[in-house]
């Protein structure tokens, strides 16, 4: 790389206000941001963030999935692009930083290598992926799953939110869905800069996370079936309560996860009685369960787990469970020289850094799938995410960008 690529750093204070700015778009009143995917919010960000790209000059692209494709030429046309992005949805009661950072630390690589003239051989990309947070539409990175060919574009088009709307037609709707194949072309390299959202960096007091693969994640709905009945005249050996069988897999569920492993995760983030009424013992309850290991065989225990623990509750309950499987996703290594190539850029600019695997599912890894892609992480206060309280430092951010710009440009050769 040339002495003056070397000396690059990217505007630290730019790229807060930009975040800043973007997170006054379903800003909520304790601080976050609620700006699911493609709701009028999402809408609104997405058309902040494409206006900021034309402002440089980069073509724009969208596909039938709505992920959002700029494009910045390199010398070479031909070369297949250094690409990096993430995603502007946010969980209901989300952040200002998740997936967002990631979008606008690309836009801040671009925005920097403009002010200084300087052309990679290599085209540049930034995506922002359609869905990453799966808050509305599940699963979760469905938008980056459909475009490496994980998923079908149907499949994706018909999945429905929990007011039976299609991501299709909301695509649609708030006008996203482009023409482009949600298809992969070839890929140079790929990297994804995120705020680590568990609390080892800060712990450890170290800037930067270099990422090396992500934990595998499995989702299921499980359904509890009982019969509804009168809250007060029916005796309580009289019936049928699903929630009963409920309490009892969830209590050995937890004590079995936590005596597995520490880095087993289980999480009951969604639960649901219909009818949903105070004074009816529900018909059915419906829990929305996340379960995620680092090990193949770790999430294939977890798995088993549940699976035997709600047969053996059914027994003793008598009450029909049913397990569906909803999404699994299995544990993702990066490739080596992404790897590499975030490690000799931290160490190039001297930020103290570490590796580790994301606990946290990204689109990096369904990219992973169709090309060589690695991470960089920053940390983020408490470790604290999927939270309106949740904050990053700039200097931090500023530090994560910086190794975005460096690792790109090695990649795309300048
Ligand atoms: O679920 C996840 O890990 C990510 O936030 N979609
Ligand atoms: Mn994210
Ligand atoms: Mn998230
Ligand atoms: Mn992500």
């Amino acid at each position: 790389m040339e002495n003056t690529a070397h000396a690059l750093r990217i505007d630290g204070r730019r790229l807060w206000d930009s975040l800043m700015e973007m997170a006054r778009i379903g800003a909520t009143p304790a601080g976050g941001c609620n700006r699911q995917a493609l709701t009028d919010e999402d809408r609104e960000g997405r058309d902040l963030f494409v206006g900021w790209c034309r402002e440089i000059g980069c073509e724009i692209r969208v596909d039938r999935m709505g992920n959002i494709f700029v494009r910045r030429q390199g010398a070479d046309a031909e070369l297949p692009p250094v690409v990096t992005g993430s995603h502007l949805d946010t969980q209901p009661t989300g952040g200002k930083f998740d997936g967002v950072y990631g979008v606008l630390a690309g836009l801040e690589v671009l925005r920097t290598l403009e002010d200084n003239g300087i052309q990679t051989e290599a085209p540049l990309e930034l995506v922002v992926w359609t869905n990453e947070e799966g808050a509305r539409f599940s699963p979760a990175m469905i938008g980056s799953g459909v475009w490496a060919g994980e998923f079908s574009l149907e499949y994706g088009h018909n999945r429905a939110d929990k007011a039976g709307k299609t991501l299709g037609a909301e695509l649609e709707r708030i006008g996203y869905l482009g023409e482009a194949p949600a298809e992969p072309h070839p890929i140079t390299a790929a990297f994804e800069t995120h705020i680590e959202q568990g609390p080892i960096l800060e712990m450890q007091d170290e800037v930067v996370g270099v990422v090396t693969g992500v934990q595998g994640i499995r989702w299921y709905d499980v359904t509890f079936h009982g019969t509804p009945c009168h809250a007060g005249p029916t005796p309580m050996a009289d019936r049928r309560d699903p929630v009963q069988a409920l309490s009892h897999l969830c209590e050995r569920l937890y004590s079995e996860v936590k005596a597995y492993s520490d880095d087993a995760r289980m999480t009951c983030g969604d639960l649901r009685a219909e009818p949903g009424s105070r004074n009816t013992v529900p018909e059915k309850v419906v829990l929305a369960l996340d379960l995620r290991h680092p090990e193949p065989e770790g999430l294939e225990h977890l798995h088993r787990t549940l699976y035997r623990l709600a047969e053996q509750v059914q027994e003793a309950t008598g009450t029909t469970i049913d397990v569906r499987e909803e999404w699994h996703s299995p544990p993702v290594q990066f490739d080596r020289g992404c790897i590499e190539a975030v490690d000799g850029a931290v160490k190039a600019l001297g930020y103290s850094h570490r590796q580790m695997v994301s606990g946290a599912g990204h689109d990096s890894v369904y990219v992973s799938r169709v090309a060589p892609v690695s991470m960089i992480f920053v940390p983020c206060a408490g470790g604290l995410s999927h939270n309106e309280k949740e904050s990053a430092e700039p200097d931090h951010l500023e530090a994560g960008c910086n190794v975005l710009l460096h690792a790109m440009l090695e990649r795309a050769g300048v």
